[in-house]
């Protein structure tokens, strides 16, 4: 990502993975919010394609539907990065992601990149139907991309090569179930909780969780859940968990992506507008957004901490 993007905006108007009503307003919410108006005033050619339509019938419910999603949002992710577009997704819950690296890892296979994901959340959604407390499958995305068993009907294609567990990187968690959290110790997940942030801050994790995308060249997907932040700065969720992420923790994460260059797609996901206090958490993501792509307060990049200017 360096100088302007060509950014491909796609809505998900989903909940049909979480039991909390609302997110399905998500997409809507943003656009409110000046999303697009926001990436184009940076200099980006930023093309709204509008809200993907599910691939299967529209009164869908439960697993299919989330299939459903998964199979029309992979096409048009992998469509978008075919053309050279970024593709920038709105949710929606965090069920969709399942689409978006399923599109991702098809152009991958295609390009010969390694996938990296990034996940900014207070949750691992590393459950399985057997661990999970809820049964909601925004709490299972990340299980079923890595290949846990129980799962594959919620893709495209149920043979698909898994993505790497050991090439996902969980960033501010601070909410795991018992199950998911044996699961993310025997498959190696690169974990960042709150309190290796509150210990160390998070430009030591990020950076070299950035050094090794790029030193592979890879692909890095960022899925940003709302509730990474704290629900004070971000009221719009059903579930809140004390505890997030400061705004300028948020911000300072996203302006070391910008400048990394590496980020090849994003997911903003589970904001719910009908939670929300006059439209405040679909604005803070707009801001955020805006750092991830480019805006910044003055012309340098956050310098590296072995470099720190002299005074
Ligand atoms: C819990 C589950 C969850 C929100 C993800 C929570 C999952 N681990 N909740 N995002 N808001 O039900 O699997
Ligand atoms: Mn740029
Ligand atoms: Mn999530
Ligand atoms: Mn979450």
């Amino acid at each position: 990502m360096d100088g302007p993007e060509r950014i491909a905006i796609l809505g998900v108007p989903t909940e049909v993975g979480t039991s909390e009503p609302g997110s399905v307003m998500g997409p809507a919410a943003l656009r409110t919010a000046g999303l697009v108006r926001t990436l184009r005033d940076l200099g980006h050619a930023v093309a709204d394609h509008g809200d993907v339509v599910p691939d299967g019938p529209a009164d869908a419910v439960g697993r299919p539907a989330v299939a459903a999603w998964t199979r029309a949002l992979a096409r048009r992710v992998e469509a978008a990065l075919y053309a050279g577009d970024l593709p920038v997704v709105l949710g929606g819950d965090h069920s969709l992601s399942l689409g978006t690296v399923e599109g991702a890892m098809r152009h991958c296979a295609r390009t010969g990149r390694p996938l990296f994901v990034l996940w900014l959340d207070a949750h691992a959604d590393f459950n399985t139907p057997e661990t999970s407390p809820s049964g909601n499958l925004h709490g299972m995305p990340l299980a079923a991309l890595c290949g846990e068993p129980g799962l594959s009907d919620l893709f495209a294609d149920p043979g698909r090569p898994a993505l790497d567990p050991t090439r996902v990187h969980l960033f501010g968690l601070r909410s795991i179930d018992a199950g998911e959290r044996a699961l993310v110790a025997a498959r190696n997940v690169e974990v960042t909780d709150m309190r290796h942030i509150d210990e160390f801050g998070v430009v030591a994790p990020l950076r070299r969780s950035l050094e090794r995308v790029a030193a592979a060249s890879g692909h890095l997907h960022v899925s940003f859940d709302i509730d990474f932040l704290d629900p004070g700065l971000a009221p719009a969720v059903g579930t809140t968990v004390p505890g997030g992420a400061t705004f300028r923790e948020a911000h300072l994460i996203m302006e070391m992506l910008h400048d990394s260059g590496l980020v090849g797609s994003l997911d903003v996901v589970e904001l719910n507008p009908f939670l929300d206090e006059r439209g405040r958490s679909a604005r803070v993501l707009v801001e955020l957004v805006a750092s991830l792509f480019g805006r910044r307060i003055l012309d340098r990049p956050t310098p590296p901490i072995a470099a720190v200017p002299a005074p």
